[in-house]
């Protein structure tokens, strides 16, 4: 995600390596690094100037850990105020007793019908006696109109299309006197975007926000543009008041610079992020898992949450733990593997785990799952319960019997004893972090 602010970020870590602990002398190099790695990342000229201040202040306060390293106490101060920035916890939508009206505005492309549809999907799983009304008040956009009704065909909910009316104001009160009338419980608004703010457009949006009065209305900003989100959130909020913003296009090339910014410029919460074009890529914001991806720390707290979702919490639990005490053998592998595919492409989630952005260039494709079960399957007993050691001979067999090259073989050999490193890696550090008492710094490694 935002490689080379954690890079930087790492290497900045890496200075204060082996200093016992934090003085005046070495933070301040490593603030005054900080504050440009920010500004790289696009983060807005003040926040980060407060944001360095802030951690300035505290590593050199009393409240400070000395029972921990100095790159440690620093990864720490760091961790916490970006959580701070980002709004410390999770805000999820809370539903009314009755219908709850959700506006989503933003600029043009930025992923608002594409959210759209996203949210319905998410909260039709979470709240599954609810139901869910769309409407397409984008005439602005040739094609906007098919393009959620495509997508809302997908997700199984109704959307509202007027096909001949061209005044949006008119579809969202028609949507709304609906979404009433038949008890729908969530209407959900597509609305116009444009390639800069305009006078209209904002006319528009006061208006429909005028008849259907919404709970929400909610900002959608394309991470990809950085700081400039941010200053459009805030001509959004200052003519339609924004309850939160929706952060998109997290899993492409884009810059810290909103996600740190938005929250503490708008005062608005960040609601949601966008991680994909999936109906299904869109998760809480969780400010404790960003600070963890901005960091390199990987993503354990929203692969939990991804294994609950299709398994029960002790299947998932167990699962955590047997990877977190590195014994997860072949016959483990084989048998996650459906439960994996389930969850995504192993790939995607291997790069949730600390250490797994090693993974991210590797050749991971579907079939190469299939192969990997394949070969699984040619081992005996033993061979998958690890009891014994893979010599070549055995490898040669496996190879033959499940009709694959030895490379292939060896390649599967040399990946898991990889992948179980980084799982073993992690209980110590994780008591270790235990016993610093952060509790969020799972993995990282020093
Ligand atoms: N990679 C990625 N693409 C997204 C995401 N959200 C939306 N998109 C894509 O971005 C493009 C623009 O989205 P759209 O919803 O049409 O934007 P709108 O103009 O604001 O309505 C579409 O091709 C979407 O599939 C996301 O989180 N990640
Ligand atoms: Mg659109």
């Amino acid at each position: 995600m935002f490689d080379s602010l954690t890079q930087k970020f790492q290497e900045i870590i890496a200075s204060l390596k082996g200093k016992k602990t934090l003085t005046e002398d070495n933070i301040s190099s490593a603030v005054r690094q900080v504050r440009m790695a920010l500004l790289d990342a696009d983060v807005n000229y003040s926040v980060a100037g407060s944001f360095v201040k802030r951690i300035q202040e505290k590593a050199l306060g009393k409240d400070i850990l000395r029972t921990i390293s100095a790159s440690e106490q620093f990864i720490k101060l760091v961790h916490d105020e970006l959580v701070l920035f980002m709004g410390k916890q999770e805000n999820p939508i809370l539903l009314q007793e009755k219908l709850t009206v959700i506006i989503l505005c933003g600029l043009q492309g930025s992923g608002k019908t594409t959210q759209c549809a996203k949210l319905a999907y998410y909260l039709k799983k979470k709240y599954t006696n609810k139901k869910f009304l769309l409407a397409a008040c984008d005439l602005q956009r040739p094609a906007a109109v098919q393009q959620l009704e495509k997508l809302a065909t997908a997700i199984e909910v109704p959307v509202v299309i007027l096909n001949q009316e061209i005044d949006p104001i008119k579809v969202a009160k028609a949507a709304k006197e609906k979404a009433v009338s038949e008890g729908f419980d969530v209407l959900i608004i597509d609305t116009a975007g444009r390639l800069h703010i305009d006078e209209e457009l904002m006319q528009q949006l006061i208006e429909i926000k005028q008849v259907v009065k919404p709970q929400e209305v909610l900002f959608v900003a394309s991470a990809a543009t950085g700081q400039d989100a941010v200053k459009t959130a805030l001509e959004f909020d200052k003519h339609v008041q924004i309850t939160g913003t929706i952060l998109t296009m997290l899993d492409g090339s884009s810059r810290a610079g909103a996600a740190i910014s938005i929250q503490e410029v708008t005062k608005k919460p960040l609601k949601f992020e966008g991680i994909g074009e999936k109906v299904s890529d869109l998760q809480l914001f969780n400010p404790q898992s960003m600070a963890d991806r901005i960091l390199g720390m990987g993503d354990v707290i929203n692969f939990v949450r991804k294994a609950e979702e299709i398994t029960t919490k002790e299947e998932a639990e167990a699962l955590e733990k047997k990877m977190l005490k590195g014994s997860f053998t072949y016959a483990d592998l084989l048998k996650q593997m459906k439960l994996i595919n389930r969850m995504g492409s192993l790939k995607s989630l291997l790069k949730m785990f600390p250490g797994g952005a090693e993974f991210a260039n590797m050749d991971f494709d579907e079939k190469e799952f299939v192969r990997r079960s394949a070969i699984i399957s040619s081992m005996t007993e033993k061979e998958r319960l690890e009891k014994v050691e893979l010599v070549p001979s055995r490898r040669r067999r496996i190879a033959e019997g499940s009709g694959n090259s030895i490379d292939a073989v060896n390649r599967m050999v040399k990946e898991h004893k990889r992948l179980k490193q980084i799982f073993k890696d992690m209980p110590s550090l994780q008591q270790k972090m235990a016993k610093s008492k952060i509790p969020s710094f799972k993995g990282w490694k020093f």
